[in-house]
């Protein structure tokens, strides 16, 4: 293993090298991978020193997400107290079921969700449990919600008429889930939303009264903190009294920026997060650990234990099922995902945490800034967000983004909203400063200015 450990220095100090150089790697067009780099599997396996050289290229030619060239997801960075967590989750190989097989851990995982229970303002009823992905977070808010709706379902099947309210602004996990879920994607109403991206409280009641009306269920509202492309928060609190007063379940999709939640300068865009059933938040974007480091929390953990517990002699053998966390989870086998966050909340603290969120929305305002004084861009962002939309002299933003990325300049990627399609470029790497915002813009207008095939789809599409 000492040896591995090494080769492992190795490669990744070549790559960090490597990548001060480059913050972009190889652009590898995917109809040449397998000429470009030997991912062959062969009977026998390879000499040492020509594995060796394979693994290198493989991860030197691998997209580079922790430089300050990557805003092309809602994630980036790499932050070294969480990597460390990872790293020595990879090597304790422990599974989250049960006590006996994670000990200690466990303990970090339940001090984690409840100390994030804690800062939503729920007692100690409250509970979560992580899950691969915000998409997983979301399908387990939406499982409680039908379970709560009608608890035979879990063991007869499903109803054909339970309804789930969404916003054609939220993350495409919600139609995928109301199939997977038995719901079915029919049964999801897409809600209006006013110019910035955010549920019409008054549309919303005016689709449940006629949804009653003809003898439908609603079962579930979810509402969203950061909508995938524009960034924006749903209002929370004048929806709790909707679904209150209709006996409906309401999930908030915290996944790009429900970690608002731990700064006291931005916790107000989630005012009355502690009114709601569920809620999910992905550490590994505005936090910065690595992937996947997904949340979610429920107001009362009884919704957890009633739709993901099921009992199972081989493993459940010692213990109350408080340290059996199996008991509430999705997975049986369940990497350790906690550990990461963990080693970072505790070397930084909540204060820590809160400057990391707050650091991105002041890239944001930089960026915001740098656009409304430049009399060539278009924006289509507002404040409070970390999703910098814009078009640069009208230049089709897929064609741009496009050639920035196949010519290894920025990856950067494109959104729309209504008709209007743009640049969707992302402050979400808290380990990036100002001047690397500006030094975005440059490289951009740089770049536009050596390429005369972009100008050239300027001329024509204004
Ligand atoms: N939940 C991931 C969304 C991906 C993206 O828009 O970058």
């Amino acid at each position: 293993m000492q040896h591995t450990l090494d080769k492992f220095m190795k490669i990744i100090t070549t790559l960090l090298h490597d990548e001060s150089d480059h913050p972009v790697a190889q652009f590898v067009p995917s109809q040449e991978l397998f000429d470009t780099i030997d991912l062959s599997l062969q009977k026998e396996g390879i000499p040492e020193e020509e594995f060796d050289q394979v693994l290198t290229d493989l991860v030197l030619k691998s997209p580079r997400t922790a430089t300050n060239a990557f805003f092309n997801q809602l994630f980036g960075g790499r932050n070294d107290k969480a990597v460390l967590g990872d790293l020595l989750a990879v090597m304790l190989n422990n599974s989250m079921y049960t006590y006996k097989a994670a000990g200690p851990q466990i303990g970090v995982e339940k001090v984690v969700l409840r100390e994030v229970c804690r800062l939503i303002g729920w007692g100690d009823k409250a509970d979560g449990t992580f899950a691969p992905g915000g998409s997983m977070t979301n399908y387990m808010a939406m499982v409680m919600a039908r379970d709560a709706y009608d608890a035979t379902i879990r063991y007869k099947g499903g109803r054909d008429n339970m309804i789930v309210y969404t916003s054609k602004e939220s993350h495409y996990s919600i139609p995928k889930n109301a199939a997977f879920s038995g719901i079915g994607r029919d049964n999801v109403r897409y809600v209006p939303t006013n110019a910035l991206g955010q549920i019409d409280a008054a549309a919303l009641e005016q689709m449940i009264q006629n949804d009653i009306t003809s003898g439908g269920h609603p079962t579930m509202v979810n509402l969203t903190a950061g909508t995938t492309v524009l960034g924006a928060f749903d209002a929370i609190r004048p929806i709790s009294e909707i679904c209150q007063a209709h006996d409906i379940w309401l999930h908030v999709d915290g996944a790009y920026c429900g970690s608002v939640l731990f700064s006291d300068r931005y916790k107000h865009l989630i005012d009355g997060i502690e009114l709601v059933d569920s809620f999910s938040v992905n550490a590994h974007k505005m936090i910065g650990t690595p992937l996947s480091c997904s949340i979610i929390v429920a107001k009362n953990k009884k919704h957890l234990h009633d739709s993901f517990s099921n009992d199972a002699s081989y493993l459940y053998q010692t213990d109350h099922d408080e340290f059996n966390l199996g008991k509430t989870s999705l997975q049986c086998g369940r990497r350790n995902d906690a550990l990461k966050f963990w080693t970072l909340w505790k070397s930084v603290g909540t204060n820590g945490l809160a400057k990391i969120v707050d650091h991105q929305f002041d890239l944001g305002e930089t960026a915001r800034d740098y656009i409304r004084a430049h009399k060539d861009y278009t924006l289509y962002s507002f404040e409070d967000s970390i999703s910098i939309c814009f078009n640069y002299r009208n230049i089709p933003a897929r064609a741009l983004c496009t050639a920035l990325y196949e010519q290894e300049e920025l990856l950067v990627g494109y959104g729309s909203f209504g008709t209007d399609e743009f640049v969707r470029f992302v402050t979400i790497n808290a380990q990036n400063s100002h001047q690397d915002i500006l030094d975005f813009f440059a490289k951009l207008e740089r770049f536009v200015a050596h390429h005369h095939e972009l100008s050239v789809l300027e001329v024509q599409s204004s």
